[in-house]
């Protein structure tokens, strides 16, 4: 009864529904057999292989908490945040590659858009037979999206669209494009749009030379006269609250997904203590490696047991987006620092990519600064403790 688990200090397990832990074994499963085999080539070559949205899609690994009228599996926030612990457990880029499909492209079409939009786009997201981008940062227009400069300007039949966006995950492999612009008819409020490939002045180019993310491609959204109907226009929602609903979702899924990094760090950081010897004994049998894996145990498992109330409290539409801004700070950081201190554990071999905790380390500076930086979610927080506004 007393028993003290180290992969799982506070019983984690014991806290899921038999629905969730089915969820997890089979993202793990999937993870751990189809994409840890073909990761470290991946990052190495900067490749994105578009099969793995079909595999996912197959998996059921898409759009996890949509309704299955729409191809989702309509199940928990808790199961997609343990979806993404077990994706990012390989690598940060293929959690991207799902977070984003599933919550920044799948969710505002669900939650913002026609019935129509829900029909034509859902199912074949959910299938990954297409691929989805989401466009909110600018250039010019980073952690202030406010600051956007995309515009949407009335034509007879609908819009026409123009302004670039930068920093866009799957942008250049994308078929949907989930764009935000400050809509002239609207009173200049930000409305959001769904593009399809092709559209005449519509291009996605890659953005090269990442020393992060490698596995997950990345790329600009440039939108030159654009010309849509107004069926591209997502009714239900206007303003910056559109693009937080999505993020709010997002922001959550990061903070169980980069447990999951940080865990396979934690692990492999042990296990190599255990197998180096030098001084005569093994590294793990030093105190000051001991203290480096009780603070990494110590960290994932606080961060865990914050990110599964967070999500149940997600499920009884309970959360506030300050709760998530804590755990997508406070983990994200944490993650990146017990992945910078095994990268330091490993030694020289720390840096080879064979094992895999500077891949890691690499991919969280990303994940520390997507979706809001760590010190943009201390602002956020510090406006809600002290009511005043500290970003402008
Ligand atoms: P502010 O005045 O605070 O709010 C404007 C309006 O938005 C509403 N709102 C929210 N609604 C829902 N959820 C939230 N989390 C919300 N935050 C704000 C707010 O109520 C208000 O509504 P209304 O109706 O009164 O107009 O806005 P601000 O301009 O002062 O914002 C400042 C700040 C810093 C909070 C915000 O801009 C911010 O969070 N910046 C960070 C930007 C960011 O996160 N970008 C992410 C881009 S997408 C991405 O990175 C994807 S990577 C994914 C991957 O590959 O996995
Ligand atoms: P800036 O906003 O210029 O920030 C630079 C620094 O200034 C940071 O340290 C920040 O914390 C600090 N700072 C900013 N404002 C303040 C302030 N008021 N007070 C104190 N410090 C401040 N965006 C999308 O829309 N869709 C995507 O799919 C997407 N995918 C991405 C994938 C990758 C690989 C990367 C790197 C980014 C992606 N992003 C995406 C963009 C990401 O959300 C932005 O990079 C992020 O919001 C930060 O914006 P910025 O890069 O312009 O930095």
């Amino acid at each position: 009864l007393n028993r003290f688990d180290w992969e799982d200090p506070f019983r984690l397990n014991d806290q899921l529904s038999e629905d969730e832990r089915m969820m997890r074994d089979s993202a793990r499963a999937y993870a751990q057999e189809k994409l840890q085999p073909r990761v470290i080539a991946a990052y190495r070559d900067e490749a994105t292989d578009p099969a793995i949205f079909r595999e996912m899609g197959e998996m059921g690994l898409l759009g996890v908490t949509v309704p299955e009228e729409y191809g989702g599996l309509g199940a928990s926030y808790v199961s997609y945040g343990l979806v993404a612990r077990e994706v990012e457990r390989v690598d940060s880029g293929y959690r991207s590659m799902m977070s984003v499909q599933s919550s920044l492209v799948m969710y505002p079409i669900y939650a913002y858009g026609s019935e129509e939009q829900r029909q034509k786009y859902l199912p074949k997201l959910a299938s990954g037979e297409f691929i989805g981008c989401f466009g909110l940062t600018e250039p010019d227009a980073g952690s202030d999206p406010g600051g956007m400069k995309t515009t949407a300007k009335k034509t007879a039949g609908g819009y026409v669209l123009n302004g670039t966006k930068m920093w866009i995950s799957n942008s250049p492999i994308a078929d949907v494009f989930v764009v935000w612009a400050k809509s002239e008819a609207h009173g200049g409020k930000i409305r959001g749009f769904v593009l399809d490939k092709g559209m005449k002045g519509l291009s996605a180019p890659k953005i090269e030379g990442k020393l992060s993310l490698r596995a997950s491609i990345t790329g600009e959204i440039v939108m030159q006269d654009v010309e849509v109907g107004e069926d591209a226009l997502l009714p239900n929602v206007e303003g910056l609250k559109g693009p937080f609903g999505c993020l709010n979702r997002a922001r959550y899924g990061i903070s169980w997904g980069v447990l999951g990094a940080a865990e396979f760090c934690f692990h492999a950081a042990r296990q190599y203590g255990l197998d180096r010897h030098q001084f005569k004994r093994p590294l793990a049998n030093t105190q000051l490696y001991q203290l480096k894996l009780a603070n990494m145990m110590t960290e994932i498992t606080l961060g865990l047991q914050a990110s599964l109330q967070v999500g149940r409290l997600m499920d009884a539409a309970q959360a506030a987006p300050e709760m998530i801004s804590i755990v997508k700070r406070n983990n994200c950081g944490k993650a990146l620092d017990i992945a910078r201190i095994a990268r330091d554990m490993h030694g020289g071999n720390g840096i080879s990519e064979e094992f895999q905790v500077m891949r890691h380390a690499q991919n969280l500076e990303t994940v520390n600064t997507y979706e809001g930086t760590h010190d943009v979610h201390a602002l956020i927080l510090g406006r809600a403790i002290t009511g005043l506004q500290a970003f402008a």
